[in-house]
């Protein structure tokens, strides 16, 4: 039969969710056109090249699950992943399943419109190119849309810049110059102590101080693979309906139920062990301000105990917002690289940068003279890159506008008005508070088998049901309200972009719990989902 668009999917990204996506769509048999705007495939991991790059998450849990054989076949080099070898992972997947020669590279999507007549999405690249597409998938990333602060005086400056998350291919050779770091988030704490080692000068501006623990990152030993190779498929399993995607040990017990000595034997051994784990030290450390308190106390304890500068150590100290709720940082040797002689951190909690001049950065009146400024300043997450496109669904309804109090999705996968547009880990589902890769494989699964039974039964159009939908939202908020996840100036919260409306984006029920209600609603004939019929079905009956 005569098809009445040009390709039944486009997907925007080829990151771990656009190459998912691409294998599952051609195995199914829908035709597909994906478009990056990088060169290559690995999204985040194609970005963020800076030095001491690193995912939070273990190796062997941040990984495809889909496949026994690949996840059997590859090795990883350690524990905790340096970008490059997960960028050489995104390209090993991609060329197993021969994916790239379906991937057009350099090619930004602009815009997307719904067209009512045709019930497909029609779709517009930076080339000039219109495509006539059934479904619309974004697959952009939580954390791809850099932002740059609106400093006074940005282009005064001179002196190279450089963004965390847009970084050079080419190798930055930095020895002998005086650097200046922005910016304390994951990105500044995995690059500073990097840094530090070929700089002749470091300087770090920082506005809050992080919580961070050490991941105490070791070299894959063949014991510790095959524990989880022996078992990968019942493994898999359990992270799918874990707290957050992967397997971490959580103490279920509350903080205040120990006496104080057995939380600081807990604490320490957690803290030897090291990585994110420190949070599961105790159940209620994200929902309990008395409990938490224990938790960050001690890692300030931790952070006075290495750095020996004393007033250093109090500036690195967090004290304006409870553990864990901005996104814990993992390091390698960040505190201990101001004991170097050549880093010096800036206080700018209180006197914030006035501008950048030719020469630097002036605080307090006082000129700070930079070779090279890094701006580790984060991105504008969640719906920065959703916005990218100028998505238009029904009636012309601007995907912008229609958010313009905060994402409003069912399941964080659609949103009402916006008919066969789906959002992989989009704000509303676990995403950026879980496993993100195991987060993809359950999205893209979901995506994959609403289009197969559509296909089944002659529809063409779905959409939530605005009910649905409203009920989802407040939902959303009310699970984060439980914590104390709004306390904090986070980018979950939207709180590091001016302007962005304030509320907690990612799903916080917990990924199991979240895995469960999407089969309840997919068993219960796709409640809270509106369907239609394609024309071909209607003419055939
Ligand atoms: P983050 O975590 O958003 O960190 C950005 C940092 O930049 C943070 O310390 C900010 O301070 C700082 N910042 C932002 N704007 C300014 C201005 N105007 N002046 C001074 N300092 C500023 O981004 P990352 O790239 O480190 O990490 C993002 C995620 O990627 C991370 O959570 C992992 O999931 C991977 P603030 O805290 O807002 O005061």
């Amino acid at each position: 039969m005569m098809k009445n668009v040009d390709v039944d999917v486009v997907v925007v990204g080829a990151g771990f969710s656009g190459l998912y996506l691409l294998y599952r769509l051609r195995e199914a048999g829908f035709s597909t056109r994906v478009f990056e705007r990088g060169g290559d495939v690995g999204g985040t991991w194609y970005w963020n090249r800076y030095p001491g790059a690193r995912c939070d998450v273990e190796s062997l849990q941040y990984s495809y699950s889909f496949d026994e054989q690949l996840q059997q076949d590859w090795h990883w080099p350690e524990k905790f992943s340096a970008q490059p070898d997960i960028l050489a992972y995104a390209n090993h997947v991609a060329d197993r399943f021969n994916l790239k020669k379906d991937i057009e590279f350099n090619i930004e999507v602009k815009a997307s419109r719904f067209d009512e007549n045709l019930k497909a999405w029609k779709i517009t690249t930076n080339t000039g190119e219109e495509i006539d597409a059934q479904y619309f998938i974004m697959a952009t990333g939580c954390i791809s849309t850099t932002q740059i602060p609106n400093i006074k005086g940005l282009s005064d400056y001179v002196g190279n810049t450089f963004h965390t998350g847009d970084w050079p291919h080419e190798e930055v050779d930095f020895s002998g110059q005086s650097i200046a770091v922005i910016g304390t988030g994951s990105s500044g704490i995995q690059s500073i102590p990097v840094l530090a080692k070929q700089a002749k000068k470091l300087t770090v501006f920082q506005r809050t101080p992080n919580y961070s623990i050490p991941s105490q990152n070791e070299p894959m030993t063949k014991k510790y693979e095959r524990s989880w190779k022996d078992v990968y498929s019942e493994r898999r399993k359990e992270m799918r309906y874990s707290a957050h995607g992967s397997l971490k040990d959580l103490n279920d017990v509350p903080a205040l139920s120990v006496d104080e000595d057995q939380r600081q034997e807990l604490y320490t051994k957690r803290w030897a062990i090291g990585g994110t784990g420190f949070l599961g030290s105790f159940n209620d450390l994200l929902t309990n301000a008395d409990a938490n308190y224990t938790a960050a106390e001690y890692v300030r304890q931790q952070i006075k105990r290495v750095v020996k500068d004393k007033e250093t150590a109090e500036i690195l100290c967090p004290r304006s917002y409870p553990i864990g709720t901005k996104r814990i940082c993992i390091d390698t040797g960040y505190f201990e690289t101001y004991n170097r002689e050549n880093v010096k951190l800036v206080d700018i909690s209180k006197k914030p940068i006035q501008r950048l001049v030719a020469d630097g950065i002036i605080v307090d009146d006082q000129l700070y003279a930079f070779d090279s400024i890094i701006f580790a300043t984060g991105f504008d997450a969640m719906t920065g890159s959703i916005f990218n496109v100028d998505i238009k669904g029904r009636g012309g309804l601007a995907l912008k506008e229609k958010w313009n109090a905060g994402p409003k999705t069912y399941l964080g996968l659609m949103s009402a008005s916006f008919p066969n547009l789906f959002m992989i880990t989009g704000p509303g589902s676990p995403s950026v508070k879980s496993n993100m890769i195991m987060s993809i494989e359950q999205h893209v699964d979901l995506v994959i088998e609403t289009l197969l039974s559509m296909r089944r039964k002659g529809l063409s159009v779905v959409e939530p049901e605005l009910e649905a939908e409203n009920k989802w939202v407040d939902h959303v908020q009310e699970v984060a309200n439980k914590t104390l996840f709004p306390q904090a100036n986070s980018w979950y919260m939207g709180a590091n972009i001016p302007g962005k409306p304030r509320l907690f984006m990612p799903y916080i029920g917990g990924v199991g719990a979240y895995r469960e209600i999407c089969e309840e609603i997919v068993a219960n004939n796709y409640r809270g989902f509106k369907f239609e019929k394609s024309k071909q079905a209607i003419a055939a009956e």
